[in-house]
């Protein structure tokens, strides 16, 4: 076989260490479809573009690896559009290459060439970096360029377009230059300085306490985060993102969850370390009334993005670099100074977790109600019960995310996933899948609400032909539940807080037909089961376990009790700053 430029890509990316692509095939790049196959660089097929994107990413943020997605010309990539969307919001390391029509015909466009959009205008601003590569003699240069941007500032998508006269085209492939000549491959240490500095506000503050960002998971500083923590006798919150960046099985972690507590542990801090995270909208901008008045706080900042530090929340000192690093660094500093916790912090901090414990009883309540078919508290709990630690959880929908975050723990660092930024329907189905090539041998479960799991139910049989090790939980509540709920109280908010729900027909389209999730998944050869109470769950999900593979099971909720999940005022009270 004559090279070609796809094989200079599958080489490429081959030297970078990449084992798997998610993508659909298409003849536009079979140049490197042939080149990934033969150098042993599995090419997995979902049956939506978007499922592509989202399995790279959930590969990506799980492993550490970088994420490779494919899509073809035209309307392959017109569908990977969302998931490069949101990946990209999210923060996971994504390279999207994209096949486009032949140079001659495209760029600019003549007026009426087939499947052939201005991909590279329409990705740039929902991606880090997106080029077209002009010529075949280009293609390595750019290639680099795109592999240097993957690991440059924040993680995100890159792209890289290449027309299908260049993949397929003959070429000679160059000898590969390795990874480390062309970019970066060492963590970005911090400066030794900025650390010592840091040391010193920590060692001198009278209650320090940590906030952990989703770069804490990107840095896979899980462990280091923990030392330090214990080591100061530090509380850590969490933002969405950072769910999971230590393990909650700690007294010291405060989940976002647990809101009304962790914005008295903010208030209390003399010193705040921010690790890996931005302090957006879903951190309340780290502005008052839930964070404390910057003139009473000191606040660290270690990114590995220059452009995040400072951005939303000013600092008193700036750390560009990796928190692992840092992390690494500052516990070496503070165990050789013998910093050590005072008892009046132990003190205090024993009384934020128990003003935590006591906040976390009350949303526990709604557990106590054993209705069929139940509440949806029901559902995250018994999978933590049966599913083992260290299993993957991916939360999907409006409010049956909601219930997933309050009533799981996350007990095993980074073993949670979500799209805290985006709230994107549906992409929990191709996270869940990329999970479960991520970790073939670890459990994996997505809990999935009716709505969401409808815009890819296609994706079952991808799981069943792939042999993906799997179990959806789609919890079926027959409405676009939070939807629901927001236009209620929005149109009649006294007659929801007497009567819990309006009229039929009260809200506009927010209600949905009856599908059987156990019958649909039958049909695509999954194991299908149907429950409506906890018990029946708890033996649904072990029949499951023990037959393998792919199972979907549905969960009839409670509809109206469903529409009631913990932390909604919060979450409304989020979005209204800045105001305008
Ligand atoms: C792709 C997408 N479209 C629309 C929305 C707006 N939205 C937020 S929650 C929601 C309802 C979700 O319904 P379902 O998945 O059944 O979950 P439930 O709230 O019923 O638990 C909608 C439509 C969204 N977040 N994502
Ligand atoms: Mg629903």
């Amino acid at each position: 076989m004559a090279d070609n430029g796809g094989k200079v890509i599958a080489d490429v990316l081959a030297a970078e260490g990449v084992a798997k692509v998610f993508g659909i095939p298409d003849g536009t790049y079979l140049g490197l479809l042939n080149s990934l196959v033969a150098s042993n660089v599995a090419v997995i097929t979902p049956r939506h573009e978007t499922t592509a994107i989202h399995m790279a990413g959930a590969y990506a943020r799980l492993t550490g690896r970088l994420g490779v997605a494919m899509a073809s010309n035209g309307p392959g990539v017109a569908n990977a559009l969302p998931g490069i969307t949101v990946e990209n919001a999210e923060g996971n390391r994504v390279l999207v290459i994209t096949s486009s029509r032949r140079v001659g015909i495209t760029y600019p466009d003549r007026g009426g060439t087939y499947q052939y959009f201005d991909q590279v205008a329409a990705i740039k601003p929902i991606s880090k970096w997106s080029e077209s590569v002009p010529s075949i003699d280009r293609l390595p240069e750019l290639l680099r360029a795109a592999l240097r941007w993957c690991y440059t500032g924040r993680p995100g998508v890159v792209h890289l377009d290449v027309p299908e006269s260049i993949i397929n085209g003959k070429a000679k492939a160059p000898a590969v230059v390795p990874p480390a000549r062309t970019r970066r491959t060492q963590t970005l240490a911090p400066d030794p300085a900025l650390v010592d500095r840091a040391a010193s506000l920590l060692a001198n503050a009278e209650l320090p306490i940590i906030h952990a960002g989703g770069g804490v998971i990107h840095a896979r500083a899980h462990d280091a985060l923990q030392a330090v923590a214990e080591h100061l006798h530090s509380p850590v919150t969490t933002s969405w993102s950072g769910r999971g960046a230590m393990t909650e099985a700690s007294e010291l972690v405060w989940p976002i969850t647990s809101i009304t507590s962790t914005n008295e542990v903010r208030q209390v801090g003399d010193v705040l370390l921010i690790l890996g995270s931005r302090v957006g909208e879903t951190d309340w901008w780290g502005k008052p009334p839930n964070w404390r008045d910057p003139a009473e706080q000191k606040v660290i900042q270690v990114d590995i993005d220059e452009e995040s530090i400072g951005r939303n929340k000013p600092v008193d000192l700036a750390v560009v670099g990796d928190v692992g690093v840092f992390l690494d660094e500052l516990g070496k500093r503070l165990e050789s100074a013998g910093v050590a916790p005072s008892s009046s912090r132990h003190v205090e901090v024993q009384r934020l977790i128990d003003n935590r414990e006591k906040a976390a009883a009350k949303y526990r309540k709604s557990l106590e109600n054993n209705s069929d078919p139940m509440v949806t508290a029901h559902v995250p709990l018994v999978c933590q019960e049966e599913f083992s630690d260290d299993a993957i959880v991916v939360a999907d929908g409006g409010n049956t995310a909601v219930w997933a975050n309050f009533f799981h723990s996350v007990n095993v660092p980074n073993t949670m996933l979500a799209t805290p930024h985006f709230g994107m329907l549906g992409a929990g189905v191709g996270q869940a899948l990329g999970a479960a090539e991520a970790f073939p041998d670890r459990q994996v479960y997505c809990i999935i609400g009716d709505g969401a799991f409808g815009m890819h139910p296609q994706e079952i049989e991808t799981a069943v032909r792939n042999g993906n090790n799997v179990v959806f939980l789609v919890v079926s509540d027959r409405q676009w539940g939070m939807v629901k709920m927001t236009q209620s109280v929005a149109k009649a908010p006294v007659r929801m807080m007497i009567r819990k729900k309006l009229e039929p027909g009260a809200t506009v389209n927010s209600d949905l037909g009856e599908v059987s999730w156990d019958q649909a998944a039958r049909s695509m050869g999954a194991h299908g089961e149907r429950v409506s109470n906890p018990e029946q769950l708890r033996v649904a999900i072990r029949n499951s376990l023990s037959n393998g593979g792919c199972a979907v099971i549905h969960v009839d909720v409670d509809p109206v009790k469903h529409m009631w999940a913990p932390g909604l005022l919060h979450f409304k009270k989020m979005h209204q700053e800045p105001g305008g």
